[in-house]
Formats: C-alpha cells, sequence, structure tokens
C-alpha cells in the first residue's frame, strides 16, 4: 500500500533529524544547536522552489523577457521559483539572427533577472528544427553542420559557466520512435553526436540535456527510440548528463501513470532527469499532484519546470493550465504541487560533473551571533547549522531566539549567492545581503547558497523590534 502524505513527512523528520544528530556528535560545540533546530528546519516551506530545495530539487519556469517589466508577473516569479529557462530568448533565432553575428541581449536579460533574484538558469536550446534563424532554414549539408558547431561553440562561450543546464538538441524524434526528418538529421544521423561532443567541448561545467515532448508514457515509441540513444551514447561515451521530458500535457494527453517508471529507467542508465516544460490542461490537480510525486519518488529526478508563471502567460492559455490564474491567485493544483514537494523522499545527492564533496570544509559557525541592540532595546540571535549540502551549494538552517518580532541581516560573501529561502519574507538590498522577517511560521527559518566555489558561511545579524 502507498504510504500516506502524513507517513512520508513523519519519515523524513525523523531520517532529518537524526542525520542532524548525528552530525552534531560530530561537532559538539554544535550540538545545543543542532538539537534545537531540527524540528524547524522540517517545517512544510511556503514556496514552491523553498519546498523543492529541502530534497536537493529545484522548481523551475519559464520566463518571457518581455514581460519582466510587469510587476505582478515578476513578484510572483521571484518568490515561487529557483530554477529558470528563458521561453525563447536563448533559441537560435534569437541568439544568431544573422549568421554568425550573435546577439544575447534578450537572453541575457533573463539570466541577469534570474541570477539577481537567486535562481540558477537551464539553457534552451541550442540544436533544433524549430526556430531556426532564416538564413539556418535554407541550409543543408556540410555547410549546416558547420553552422550548428558554429553555433553552440559561440553561444556557449558567451554563457561560459552561468548556467546549470543547457538544452543541447531538443526534439529531434519522430511519435513511432524514429529520428524526425529535418535539415539537421540530413546533415547525418551522427549530427546528435556531434552537438553534444561539441557542447563538452564548449563549456565542461554545464550540464548537457536531451529535451523532447511525449517521451512521458513508458509504453510509447517515442520515448522508447530516445532512450535507446540515451543508452547508445552512455554505451559508446558520447557526452550526455540529463533528459529532459517536456511534460506537455496539453492539447489532448494527459499524465500517464508509467511517468515514474519512464523517469527511473532514464535515471539508470547514469543521467539527471527533470520535467522541463509542465504544464496540464485546465491545471487539474490529481494530475499536477501525480506528476510531482512521480519526480520525487525517484532520487536523480532533479527538478520540475512549469512553463509559464499565470494562465494568461501559457503558450497554451485557453486550457488555463499553469498554478496561477491570470489575477496571480494560487490555484488548487498549487497546493498539491507544493505539498507532494514538502513530503518528498531524498533527492540528488552527488552528480558526475560537480566534486562529491566541498573543496574547502564550510566555515563552521555555530557559535551563536550575538546581535546588536536595537533603539528600542530588545535583542535576539541569529544561530547558523548546517543543513545538507550537494557538489555545489549547501543548506543553512537559521534559529532565531530572543525576540519574535526580528530582522536578521545576511551577508553572502562573493561569489556565494542564496538561491532559495523557506519560512520568511525576504528582501534583496544587493545579491549578496538578505533582509530576513517572520512570516508567520515561526523563528526557524533557512536557504539554500550556491557556492561558485567559495563555501565559506555568511555573516549574520539580528535586530529586534
Ligand atoms: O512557449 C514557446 C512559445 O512562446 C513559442 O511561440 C513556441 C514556438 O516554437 O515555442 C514555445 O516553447 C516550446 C519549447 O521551446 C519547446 N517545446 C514546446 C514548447 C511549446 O511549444
Amino acid at each position: 500500500m502507498a504510504e500516506s502524505s502524513s507517513d512520508l513527512r513523519r519519515r523524513r523528520w525523523w531520517r532529518s533529524t537524526t542525520t542532524r544528530v548525528l552530525a552534531g556528535v560530530a561537532t559538539l560545540a554544535a550540538t545545543a544547536t543542532v538539537l534545537v533546530t531540527a524540528p524547524g528546519a522540517d517545517a512544510a516551506a511556503s514556496t514552491l522552489g523553498a519546498a523543492a530545495a529541502q530534497s536537493g530539487r529545484y522548481f523551475g519556469t519559464a520566463i518571457a523577457a518581455g514581460r519582466l517589466s510587469n510587476s505582478a508577473y515578476t513578484t510572483i516569479a521571484a518568490r515561487e521559483f529557483n530554477m529558470v529557462t528563458p521561453e525563447n530568448e536563448m533559441k537560435p533565432d534569437a541568439t544568431e539572427p544573422n549568421q554568425n553575428q550573435f546577439n544575447f541581449s534578450a537572453g541575457d536579460q533573463v539570466y541577469n533577472w534570474a541570477i539577481s533574484h537567486g535562481s540558477r538558469v537551464r539553457g534552451h536550446t541550442l540544436a533544433w528544427h524549430g526556430q531556426q534563424p532564416g538564413w539556418m532554414q535554407s541550409m543543408g549539408g556540410s555547410a549546416l553542420r558547420s553552422a550548428m558547431i558554429n553555433h553552440i561553440q559561440k553561444v556557449m562561450a558567451h554563457y561560459q559557466g552561468k548556467l546549470a543546464y543547457w538544452d543541447v538538441v531538443n526534439e529531434a524524434y519522430n511519435e513511432d520512435g524514429s529520428r524526425r526528418q529535418s535539415n539537421l538529421q540530413g546533415t547525418g544521423n551522427d549530427w546528435i553526436e556531434v552537438a553534444f561532443r561539441t557542447a563538452r567541448a564548449a563549456d565542461p561545467s554545464t550540464k548537457l540535456c536531451y529535451n523532447d515532448y511525449n517521451i512521458d508514457n513508458w509504453n510509447y515509441a517515442k520515448t522508447q527510440g530516445v532512450y535507446r540513444m540515451v543508452q547508445d551514447f552512455k554505451s559508446r561515451g558520447v557526452p550526455i548528463d540529463c533528459v529532459g521530458l517536456q511534460a506537455h500535457f496539453t492539447g489532448g494527453s494527459s499524465v500517464p501513470s508509467s511517468l515514474q517508471t519512464t523517469i527511473s529507467s532514464f535515471a539508470a542508465l547514469g543521467v539527471d532527469v527533470a520535467l522541463t516544460e509542465v504544464d496540464v490542461t485546465n491545471a487539474n490537480t490529481s494530475q499536477y499532484s501525480a506528476l510531482t510525486q512521480a519526480c520525487m519518488n525517484v532520487a536523480r529526478c532533479v527538478g520540475i519546470t512549469v512553463w509559464g508563471v499565470r494562465d494568461s502567460d501559457s503558450w497554451r492559455s485557453s486550457e488555463s493550465p499553469l498554478l496561477f490564474d491570470g489575477n496571480g491567485n494560487k490555484k488548487a493544483a498549487y497546493n498539491s504541487v507544493l505539498n507532494a514537494l514538502n513530503a518528498a523522499g531524498p533527492g540528488p545527492t552527488t552528480t558526475p560533473t560537480t566534486p562529491t564533496t566541498p573543496t574547502t570544509t564550510p566555515t563552521d559557525t555555530t557559535t551563536p551571533t550575538t546581535t546588536p541592540t536595537t533603539p528600542g532595546g530588545g535583542s535576539c540571535t541569529a544561530t547558523l547549522s548546517a543543513g545538507q549540502s550537494w557538489g555545489d551549494r549547501y543548506n543553512l538552517n537559521v534559529s532565531v531566539s530572543g525576540s519574535s518580532s526580528w530582522t536578521v541581516t545576511m551577508n553572502v560573501p562573493s561569489p556565494e549567492r542564496i538561491s532559495t529561502t523557506w519560512n520568511i519574507n525576504a528582501t534583496w538590498p544587493s545579491s549578496q545581503v538578505l533582509i530576513a522577517t517572520p512570516n508567520g511560521s515561526g523563528n526557524n527559518w533557512g536557504v539554500t547558497i550556491m557556492t561558485n566555489g567559495n563555501w565559506t558561511w555568511p555573516s549574520v545579524s539580528c535586530s529586534a523590534s
């Protein structure tokens, strides 16, 4: 019988608490703090990104550069998501409108917005039959092969070291599991592996993905065709790190019962798996819940991205397929996704292209940081303790004592960046400074910090009012 979500939460709390207690035994000085912070650290997170971060995953959205001036849109996007996919701005027609003349203005706009709001970015996409610039559409043969290689090299060089993932090749298969006819396919059956080898050489720091739609159902010919390609690439050492299931459950399709089998089968080949463009007709609550659960049940399912913020932002807005309505209100499906994220089992632990242990041990600042006394005379203390860590990031738990009405200022040393917060209201005077105030969730909260190579803990100060 399936575990209920309350069983899962209890199991997760016990595992997490046990881990912290063991960690506390290893670091005597930290033990008291560790024991105090454990229950709060397990409180349900109140945003999608923070809930996903608890299990080492992300929750993302497609972002359109043209909407970044809309504050209703950016308020939700900044609050809820910690991964961003540019909806159209990094596609070939946007980045290379004329041959060998590159334009990164819209792509950079989305990238800069994302990182200044503590989010990571998935690049989308380098080689695709769709959205090619005019000059490329009329090309073929060896000229197109060279142009594809040049495009991958130049675009990846521009974003070198900056992106978490790149969709190197998009939608290269037919529904029957054969290769889709296109000008790229016409350059030779090896075009996909040439694209991946070129991409690895251009930026070894980013994870390289194959991305497609209708590859969610394990019993579908197209899924099997893509699976065989990934299996073949892995067996021959063609560099591929991840598979994106677009998961568009709109236009007549729905979540298949075999989705988890598909995710775990790809993961078993040694690649990360992600749901990359999720939408569901009328935001059906049980389908959203099922697709989230399918990802949470597979450790190597690294995250979920929905294809837009509000229904009015969707490429299929008539189907109202997203988690926020046109007025920016959370829909019922939002809560079913949030609950499934909060109840999640363990997520990704180590990844092949990042170190398995921190290169520098995080500085232990578990000694309570005494805080300045505020003009009003109150005082409070913010204490940090270690949460889970991954190859490129770590969680810190923060426990505030002495007052229930506090403001904590956290300064993060550059190039580290906070990518997620939970159980606080957050404001950002700059990319390195977080101002945290209570959001009604109590005095235990936390952050996820992208190290960008520096594992030094931030400094904190607390001010009571
Ligand atoms: O959402 C995108 C829409 O704004 C574009 O007009 C469309 C044109 O190709 O592409 C949409 O995004 C697609 C994505 O890049 C690849 N998978 C299918 C998506 C929906 O069409």
